[in-house]
């Protein structure tokens, strides 16, 4: 028996891959909800959907061969059309938390070429203020103490995500940070302060790149729009 929540992701992930068409370049997000799409995407291929696809992490490329979903380099191509991808957090305006995955540096690179970029969620995600989830932050190694000591001045307190006994290491070789900045009213302002930290390769705050968030609810979906 599947628990409502997983039925959630399932109900989204359904509602989401309809605005797939033929021909068109997608992006395939990483983690459990956007695993349900990309089985719903085989599917579609199964049945003559002609896509080429680009995956956000070396577990979602997996899964696409699997379900042979053909796949396309994206340093060979200029923007991409539509991309379903999940989120940890999501608010009123569709700024997103997403990394809890791990994969937020492509993510960010495929969310921020996609013309098209819409978020499934199951109800647990929204929230009225980005914050409750810790932010993830992908550090290079060598600078990961230094961006611990930066993130503290802007009240954040972060630790080195753990994988075991070591280190988590992302598809791209770096850390990730988790940071507890507390609620972030100003995830905008955030965001930049961010992005001038020497070291920081990329963050969990993905601002004006959402479109359409589509969010299980219960036995429906509700779509929210930017
Ligand atoms: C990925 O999906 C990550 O950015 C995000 O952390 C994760 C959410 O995972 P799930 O769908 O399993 O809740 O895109």
């Amino acid at each position: 028996m599947i628990n409502s929540i997983e039925k959630e992701k399932e109900l989204a992930a359904k509602e989401a891959i309809k605005f797939i068409n033929n021909n068109q370049i997608v992006g395939l997000g990483t983690g459990s909800t956007a695993a349900y799409a990309i089985k719903g995407i085989g599917e579609l291929v199964k049945n003559g959907l002609k896509i080429k696809a680009i995956p956000t992490s070396n577990r979602t490329k997996e899964m696409a061969i699997l379900l042979n979903i053909p796949l396309i380099d994206i340093n060979t191509i200029d923007s991409i059309d539509v991309s379903i991808d999940g989120a940890d957090e999501f608010d009123s305006k569709l700024n997103l938390i997403k990394g809890g995955g791990g994969a937020l540096l492509r993510e960010k690179i495929v969310a921020s070429l996609t013309k098209e970029l819409i978020i499934i969620v199951d109800s647990t995600k929204k929230v009225d203020t980005l914050g409750k989830f810790k932010l993830p932050i992908e550090v290079i190694p060598f600078a990961s103490n230094y961006v611990l000591k930066k993130v503290q001045f802007l009240n954040g307190e972060g630790k080195i995500r753990m994988l075991g006994d070591t280190e988590f290491i992302t598809d791209e070789g770096n850390y990730i940070i988790d940071v507890d900045f507390g609620l972030i009213s100003d995830p905008i302002y955030l965001s930049s302060k961010l992005n001038e930290i020497e070291g920081i390769v990329s963050h969990g705050l993905f601002i004006k790149l959402a479109r359409k968030v589509i969010m299980g609810n219960n036995d429906t979906t509700i779509s929210f729009e930017s």
